[in-house]
């Protein structure tokens, strides 16, 4: 067996007759018995459920969709002479013994014929890929953005332990989190097909066969979504309703990670925080990697290299500065040590077949490993978690390890519930179930407060509980231009929430790939630096000062814009829109149908970073300094270049030159971004005062910035509030209102306009919640001021 192995489509048995069988249609012939069931489960999306009479349990074990839209309303099929019709909300669904249709009001999609078949455990779903130009999501994955023409294995695993020799390469598959989630885009139009089933499965979409897209699961129930459009936004917003939406983080997440594999000592942490400061980088987390723990045991210290672990974390808070730990799920198996002794007590680890407790072998040695599919052992675990992050005052939780990697020892032994649940039901869920329980722990010990928790692993759903990090990438041009389509299709994929390593992990890291991946993710999600033990160190200062001046530019324009990441944040969990997105979000292109090396943050803010370095692609030399180029695609109409102070007319391709120490920026016509512009303390923001930075050449510009505190969970209540914000530059006067309303306080926020590109502008008329406001008109009229942060600093 080898990844991405596929059962041949001939070998499936196929239906020759059906019957009704209760509410549900069953397809039946030599061989095979499947039942096909059909709900409305909300507006614009509907749920066919395929029951393989050969999985002797048809129990749906996907913990993907939220309760509340685990039943929906049941469609009753009408037979027809050779027909099964059911009508839904998204339209109607006809079924034949080897075929099924979903005639959408927008689009159509139906197999081949042949298109439905069962070999032994193993479903197939063939359709036929006519008109389909586009293909995204299927979660987290290498290769280019649309995945038309590529084939994905859905099998959580350890990229690197399995692909020992090729880790460097961009094309590996599968990798660490399994999502089968297909946005298909049909003409103009997009569906979604949500392959619900925590099994292995695989696709290929036009891959092997041109024209044809490939479902095959190896057992297990498929419970497929429907997800209506027309437009990628409404496919987007629809799957994370269904799956959930990201909670909001604490602020201080948002900003720049340090880490490392190796850093191995209490004064290591001090120093770095020195060395920030002196740096004059602001970083609002340092990581503590494995080598933390003593000889690797689950919620231990080495007391020898830190004696007062709480005592430094609450210094480092001091200077604002959070923590947080890796925390494996593998637990030393070692009698005598009191994790081991209370989880084999309470019976919570994974066994083999035959009830013995499952062994693998990772970093403590022989290790047993918790099973988070029992409600009792996450108990069991969230307590003992609670514990650890009280007593060492830790902020926050890096679950690794959990896709899950046991070493030399083969995964497939690890039964759940007690031995009585084979390994395959819950493999890709591991991490999940491990994360749920990771977050009640973080919960327990601050009822009121944000939880911050980042997993390698996750599958659908798992973005109610964590944010994501794409695992252990390599220090190569590659991996850095792979990072950007890997992060948006894992953001279409629910998991708005995520980034790389930047800088890569494995390898060694170079002062030019350091700096271009540093400006290339600066505006994602998760921003966080981190490599391997075995690589050169590359914290921002170590390549002397030119580098350094470079990083700290991406990083502080990252603290500038925090409140508009932010917004991004809270935009995501109330309506579902991913922070960073491909231009055909929002924009309607052919050419943006393949565009993975530029996205857009929000919708204000279009980034089209440099992905090649000296040498390796086009470059000038202008008056003495090197520039990299690049195409940039802008969408029509006007956006203001950041770093030249510019508007420039979009509908075309521009052919752009960044020095390096510019990261080419650009703002939409009738944008507002919430810019910070106070002292840069680390994770100190008091969003007090914000400047709002006003876009409008043609356009007015519009802005719901949310107020809320930013700390608690109050906002899960309904405590926030909204200020609409609407401006318009008119020759030389600029109009700005600022409306509050919602569940909130009035004005905690001062908001100061500031006017990009218009010159001839003399005069400001602000208006806050109805009462005139006088403020002195600010206007940038050449460059913006993050461009003289980046560039000056
Ligand atoms: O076997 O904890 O992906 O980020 O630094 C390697 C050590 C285990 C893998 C993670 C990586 C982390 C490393 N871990």
């Amino acid at each position: 067996m080898f990844f991405g192995q596929k059962i041949h489509p001939l070998n499936f048995d196929r239906a020759e007759r059906f019957h009704l069988d209760g509410e549900a249609v069953k397809l039946s012939g030599p061989g095979m018995a499947l039942r096909v069931g059909c709900e409305t489960v909300m507006d614009g999306c509907c749920r066919l459920r395929f029951e393989n009479g050969q999985v002797a349990d048809s129990t749906q074990y996907s913990d993907a969709v939220r309760p509340a839209y685990r039943r929906g309303a049941v469609a009753t099929p009408r037979l027809e002479a050779d027909t099964a019709r059911f009508v839904t909300a998204i339209g109607q669904i006809e079924l034949q013994p080897t075929r099924l249709r979903v005639a959408m009001t927008e689009v159509m999609l139906e197999t081949v014929a042949d298109g439905i078949g069962c070999c032994g455990e193993a479903l197939l779903l063939n359709f036929a890929l006519t008109g389909v130009n586009g293909c995204y999501g299927l979660g987290e994955r290498a290769g280019p953005l649309n995945k038309l023409g590529q084939t994905a294995d859905f099998l959580n695993v350890d990229v690197v332990a399995v692909f020992r020799h090729t880790y460097a390469r961009d094309d590996y598959d599968p990798t660490y989190v399994a999502i089968p989630l297909a946005i298909l885009k049909v003409g103009e139009r997009f569906l979604g097909v949500f392959f619900d089933n925590p099994h292995r499965v695989v696709m290929d979409v036009g891959k092997t066969r041109p024209g044809e897209f490939w479902y095959q699961a190896f057992g297990g129930v498929t419970d497929l979504y429907l997800l209506a459009g027309p437009t990628l936004r409404e496919v987007t917003r629809r799957y994370a309703a269904l799956t959930g939406r990201a909670p909001l983080p604490p602020l201080w997440a948002l900003g720049y990670h340090q880490c490392r594999w190796g850093y191995r000592h209490e004064r290591e942490f001090r120093a770095l925080a020195e060395q920030f400061a002196a740096a004059d980088v602001p970083v609002s987390a340092l990581w503590y990697d494995i080598d933390y723990m003593d000889e690797y045991r689950l919620f231990s210290w080495d007391r020898l290299d830190f004696p007062d672990p709480a005592g430094l974390n609450r210094e480092l808070k001091d200077a604002g500065i959070h923590a947080v730990t890796i925390v494996d799920p593998g637990v030393k198996r070692e009698p005598g040590y009191p994790v081991y002794d209370s989880g084999r007590e309470k019976a919570v680890f994974c066994q083999t077949a035959s009830g013995r407790e499952y062994v693998g072998k990772v970093w403590p040695g022989d290790t047993v490993f918790p099973d988070f599919s029992l409600p009792a052992a996450r108990a069991w675990w969230a307590a003992y978690l609670a514990d650890f992050l009280r007593d060492s005052a830790v902020d926050g939780v890096w679950l690794d390890m959990n896709d899950p990697a046991t070493g030399y020892s083969r995964t497939e032994e690890m039964c759940f519930q007690h031995g009585q649940a084979p390994h395959e039901r819950y493999h890709n869920q591991y991490a999940h179930f491990m994360a749920l329980a990771s977050r009640a722990a973080c919960e327990q010990r601050d009822p009121d407060g944000r939880p911050f928790l980042l997993t390698r692993s996750a599958c659908a759903g798992t973005q109610r509980y964590t944010a994501v990090w794409t695992g252990d990438n390599a220090s190569n041009w590659d991996h850095l231009r792979m990072a950007l389509p890997c992060s948006l299709n894992l953001s279409l994929s629910g998991i708005a929430f995520n980034g790389p390593d930047v800088g890569g992990f494995m390898d060694d890291t170079n002062a030019e790939l350091l700096v271009r991946w540093h400006q290339a993710c600066c505006l994602f999600p998760f921003f966080r630096n981190h490599s391997s033990r075995d690589s050169r160190f590359q914290e921002p200062w170590q390549f002397g000062p030119a580098t350094l001046a470079a990083i700290r530019g991406a990083i502080r324009l990252r603290y500038r814009l925090l409140p508009y990441l932010y917004q991004c944040f809270f935009a995501h969990w109330r309506d579902g829109d991913p922070v960073i997105r491909p231009l055909l979000y929002h924009y309607d292109h052919p050419e943006y149908a393949h565009l993975g090396d530029q996205y857009l943050v929000g919708d204000a803010l279009l980034v089209a970073p440099i992905l090649h370095g000296e040498g390796q692609g086009p470059e000038s030399i202008q008056r003495g300094v090197k520039y990299q180029e690049r195409r940039i695609a802008l969408p029509a109409g006007w956006w203001f270049d950041l770093n030249h102070g510019v508007w420039v007319q979009g509908g075309r391709v521009l052919h752009y030159a960044a020095a390096a120490d510019e990261l080419p920026l650009f703002a939409r016509d009738g944008a507002v971004l919430p810019y910070y512009a106070g002292p840069l303390r680390n994770s100190f923001m008091h969003l007090s005062a914000i400047e709002l930075h006003l876009f409008c050449h043609d356009q007015p510009a519009q802005f719901e910035y949310t107020l809320d505190d930013r700390e608690t969970r109050r906002y899960e209540q309904g405590t926030w509030g909204l200020a609409q914000v609407t401006a318009e530059v008119r020759e030389e006067r600029t109009t700005v209102k600022i409306e509050e309303s919602g569940d909130y306080p009035r004005e905690t926020v001062r908001f100061t306009p500031v006017v990009y590109g218009h010159p001839e502008v003399r005069k400001l008329e602000l208006t806050v919640n109805g009462r005139a406001e006088e403020r002195k008109l600010r206007t940038e009229q050449r460059e913006w001021l993050c461009r003289n942060l980046m560039v000056q600093a």
